[in-house]
């Protein structure tokens, strides 16, 4: 099994190396400047939030560098997993990728306190943590760990709630036993484990397939992603625990940033900052149409369950990991 897991990643980055990074060039705009085409991926559906995100960018980063530089969007998980992605970041193999944290443990572990269960009161408290310091400073250590990829902002991939199978999740006892897919964290892992399920890791590229089959039972992720992925058609019962907040990190490898001139590298930075704030505004209106349209589809959808047994649930994980992320955790849950 690990000789074809190793395999498979070692084909992913070779695609992603076929796909180049550094950018590439595309001939010169009439003043005679030379274009640069950049390729960026994300896991998502190309009806996501990511992906209208990314629309919003191309069109700002063309505007903004007077045609000079444009985006090739890659959704779908077409260039692999997020976790493969960074990987095509870190190695230069891609120019830029849309991923969650969650993914992202493995190679900055400091990121992962934002992974903590029931950490951000609302998107509102999210926004105020990710456009402050406290991101500001995130942002700084993903690039001290990663000195190839260089961040560009903050998105948002949103709260994250839980889907099953065959009943509704309406207390911790309910994820007894149930076979429930998680992103690759171990934060996630715990908290998981403290409800009494049987988390399982797996890229999002496999997802759909794991749940079509029965392999898993339930998965959990924001609403727009359980809209626009179509998990519906194999999840029966939706209920919004928002126990993760789920922030989404834009970056770029510095080989290819570092190629681009000082204007363009000003207009593609410029256009990620303005996007990211579009895209959550779209998360946000994604999330109070798709609910609706989700319930029409036939989804039966708990809106309002009993959050304080999940929150009092997870408390044993809180206890493991204040050691490791130290004061950081009230810092952020003190930013009003
Ligand atoms: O970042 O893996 C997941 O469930 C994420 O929500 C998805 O890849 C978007």
């Amino acid at each position: 099994m690990k000789k074809l897991i190793s395999v498979l990643t070692l084909a992913s980055v070779l695609t992603l190396t076929a796909c180049g990074g550094g950018g590439q060039s595309q001939g010169s705009t009439e003043g005679g400047a030379k274009k640069v085409s950049l390729k960026i991926g994300h896991t998502l559906a190309d009806t996501s939030h990511y992906q209208k995100g990314m629309e919003k960018f191309k069109e700002l980063v063309e505007q903004k560098s007077n045609g000079e530089l444009t985006l090739q969007i890659f959704p779908n998980g077409s260039l692999g997993g997020e976790r493969d992605m960074i990987e095509g970041l870190n190695v230069g193999s891609l120019d830029m990728v849309l991923t969650s944290t969650a993914p992202m443990n493995g190679f900055v572990p400091e990121i992962s306190v934002v992974d903590l269960p029931f950490l951000f009161r609302d998107a509102d408290h999210a926004h105020k943590v990710f456009d402050g310091e406290i991101g500001q400073d995130l942002r700084k250590k993903v690039e001290e760990k990663l000195p190839s990829v260089t961040t560009l902002a903050w998105w948002e991939n949103g709260f994250r709630s839980v889907t099953n199978k065959n009943a509704a999740i309406t207390k911790p006892e309910d994820l007894k036993g149930i076979k429930i897919r998680i992103q690759e964290n171990p934060i996630h892992s715990d908290t998981f484990k403290a409800f009494g399920a049987q988390p399982t890791p797996m890229s999002f590229t496999e997802l759909f397939t794991a749940l079509q089959q029965g392999v898993i039972d339930a998965q959990e992720n924001p609403v727009p992603v359980i809209y626009t992925s179509r998990f519906n058609e194999v999840q029966h019962h939706l209920t919004l625990t928002r126990h993760f907040y789920s922030p989404s990190l834009l970056m770029v490898s510095k080989n290819t940033f570092n190629g681009l001139t000082p204007e363009q590298q000003k207009a593609l930075s410029e256009a990620a900052l303005e996007a990211g704030k579009y895209e959550r505004q779209v998360v946000q209106d994604m999330e109070k149409q798709y609910l609706t349209e989700l319930a029409q589809k036939g989804m039966t959808i708990n809106e309002k369950p009993d959050i304080q047994p999940f929150v009092d649930a997870v408390k044993p994980v809180y206890d493991k990991y204040q050691p490791q992320f130290g004061d950081l955790i009230k810092k952020i849950q003190d930013v009003k």
